[in-house]
């Protein structure tokens, strides 16, 4: 097994994936963009690099800077997490390439499901059923109306053949709407993806976007996971996942048989680690016939946002797995070791405003609390006080429940949304608790009228905060003022009070909090630096080492063993990217170890001193 490994991701995916490699005993290396330094990624891995300023291009997806990264910290394996560097066929081949292991699947099979044309062509080979329509780039219009009328008929999809996740998707119901589906199509890929190429498929009705979670190892193992119906889409993103589908939706039998296509799908490319065969459920494909199908749409190549349903339902770490595979090590589980127990449903938390067209909602978090009790499960990158930036990915967090059936499921997520509280950030949280409480959600259906109904998103709007005139967001964002929620008691009773004003309380200058261990735990304060805050926990006995808020150099050493310190005490000095940094005693008590010696390196993590006696009673 890996005793390092770098994650090059941020939000809640990085956060989960340092769990799994604590988990496993890997050090865990993070890397962020300076917009990044306060994140919670940054403070949860063992280790953490700043990648510099400016957009992904020269940070989250610089190769080089990664690779160097990963070169100085030690690292053996490169996690890439969802979007970013994953599904990046170069970036896997240049880890080869390097040395360094990458977390997924081989460079080949990802460039194998790149195209669309050419999986269709290998699943097709492979005996996975495609959408009927054709597995050639179709050139021209005059072609693409000759296939549409002859062989795949209308109404015809028109896709990207670089394309994926609905990027490049176009619908002609007719001869008439073909040519700007097939144009809109084209300049759609070639936007996106550098290839205008398209390709055709028979348009279905209504379908459902059932998926299969696989796993594959080193060892020509491969298992699947059961199917997660991710049906509920706007603008073709996910925003409710489910697990499994809705029981009269997906039998044992289907789930049977596209478990089957999954896995062979995953075979045709050797795939290694955790992957997802996308594809279209259809109760009635044909004309007549009323015989379910299923139509392989596309392989995600990586762990994709919405795995955790699927760890909820069979209870097997999906992230963990794919980690264990890359090392080489055969999968936990058997396929008959795979059992799935009652139902799990996922909300994305994303900052954005339902009402106004799912617009993104980026801004500045105040108070900030997470739902828990029974059956709950968040997996977020954001914390109180923190600040969603447009640079990225509105999804902040996942809400993930899991009950006994998917009723019971239900009604737990609302109690869950319920008690989520983001205080000044606008978020699809009301969205979710209208959805949810509908007849059609309870019904299981695809919701695609009620998703594009302005109507109804209208009503979702959010209240205007209390007066507020025109302008006043920015003027108060100018004025530095802040939000706050205040309790307050009135004759016995209960109220929330939220107060808008100038910044007040302790506010911890940058540079200040010289002692590591002790920044960034200030509540409200704005401890700069908070790198250190990392590795509270340093193991059993933990409170007595204090372990080093940062990599360096030992520059001086202030105090020797035996010596008896006061809390706050300098310690010592450690020098790091030419910068001093003062390490003050984390506690009161006798110097037992101080093992690192002047001049020598020091890693983050590392302990600087064990402090024994003159406990706090208190
Ligand atoms: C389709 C389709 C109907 N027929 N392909 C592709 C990307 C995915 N995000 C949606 N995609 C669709 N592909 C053919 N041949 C309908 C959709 C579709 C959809 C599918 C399942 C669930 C929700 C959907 C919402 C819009 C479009």
């Amino acid at each position: 097994m890996f005793a390092k490994v770098l994650i090059a991701n941020r939000g809640e995916i990085a956060v989960r994936i340092a769990r799994a490699l604590q988990e496993l005993g890997i050090a865990s290396v993070a890397v962020y963009s300076e917009l990044d330094r306060d994140t919670p990624h940054v403070r949860r891995a063992d280790e953490a690099y700043n990648l510099g300023e400016g957009p992904a291009s020269e940070n989250y997806l610089n190769v080089e800077k990664i690779l160097d990264v990963a070169r100085r910290s030690g690292a053996e394996a490169i996690h890439p997490g969802y979007g970013f560097l994953a599904e990046n066929a170069p970036f896997a081949a240049a880890c080869e390439q390097a040395g360094i292991v990458f977390i997924g699947p081989p460079a080949s099979a990802i460039e194998a499901m790149g195209s669309k044309t050419e999986a269709r062509k290998l699943m097709r080979a492979a005996g996975v059923p495609i959408v009927p329509g054709t597995t050639e780039p179709v050139q021209t219009v005059a072609d693409a109306l000759r296939i549409a009328k002859d062989e795949v008929g209308f109404p015809v999809a028109v896709k990207a053949a670089g394309g994926g996740g609905g990027k490049g998707f176009r619908v002609a119901l007719s001869e008439e709407e073909l040519q700007g589906a097939f144009e809109g199509s084209s300049r759609e890929g070639e936007k996106f993806f550098s290839d205008p190429t398209v390709y055709l498929e028979r348009y279905l009705h209504d379908p459902r976007h059932v998926e299969v979670q696989v796993l594959a190892d080193r060892h020509g193992n491969v298992i699947h996971l059961g199917e997660r119906d991710c049906s509920i889409q706007r603008r073709h993103q996910k925003v409710i996942e489910e697990s499994p589908a809705p029981e009269w939706i997906v039998t044992p039998e289907i789930r049977e048989r596209i478990g089957k296509i999954g896995v062979n799908a995953a075979k045709a490319v050797d795939y290694v680690g955790a992957g997802t065969i996308e594809g279209l459920f259809s109760a009635h494909a044909g004309e007549d016939s009323s015989e379910p199908e299923y139509f392989f749409l596309e392989m995600n190549t990586r762990v994709q946002v919405e795995h955790c349903v699927t760890e909820m339902t069979t209870g097997i770490d999906i992230v963990k797995e794919g980690i264990r595979a890359a090392a080489g090590e055969p999968l936990s589980y058997a396929q008959e070791d795979v059992q799935l127990r009652g139902h799990a449903i996922e909300c994305r938390i994303n900052a954005e405003d339902a009402s106004k067209s799912f617009a993104p909602a980026p801004g500045k978090i105040g108070a900030y609390r997470e739902p828990t009790g029974p059956g709950v499960r968040v997996d977020s990158g954001v914390q109180a006080h923190g600040e969603v930036s447009p640079m990225y990915d509105p999804m902040v967090a996942k809400l993930i429940v899991w009950d006994s059936s998917r009723e019971e499921a239900t009604k737990r997520m609302l109690r869950a949304l319920g008690e989520y509280e983001i205080e000044g950030l606008k978020t699809l949280i009301p969205f979710h608790q209208a959805l949810l409480a509908t007849e059609q959600w309870a019904r299981g259906e695809t919701c695609r009228d009620l998703l594009e109904d302005k109507q109804w998103l209208k009503s979702l709007a959010f209240p205007k905060p209390e007066g507020a005139e025109a302008g006043i967001e920015e003027e108060t964002a100018a004025a530095e003022k802040v939000s706050r929620t205040y309790e307050v008691e009135v004759s016995g009773k209960r109220f929330d009070v939220r107060v808008r004003g100038e910044a007040v309380g302790p506010v911890i200058a940058a540079g200040m909090a010289s002692n590591g261990a002790a920044a960034g735990s200030a509540p409200g304060g704005r401890a700069a630096p908070k790198r250190g805050a990392r590795k509270s926990s340093a193991g059993a006995g933990g409170a007595d080492v204090l372990p080093s808020p940062l990599q360096g150099n030992m520059w001086k050493v202030l105090v020797k063993q035996g010596d008896t310190v006061s809390e706050g005490q300098l310690l010592c000095i450690i020098e790091a990217m030419k910068m001093e940094n003062e390490i003050t005693a984390h506690k009161a008590g006798t110097i037992a170890e101080l093992p690192i010696a002047e001049g020598a390196p020091i890693a983050a993590g590392d302990p600087i001193a064990k402090i024994v006696g003159e406990e706090q009673s208190a």
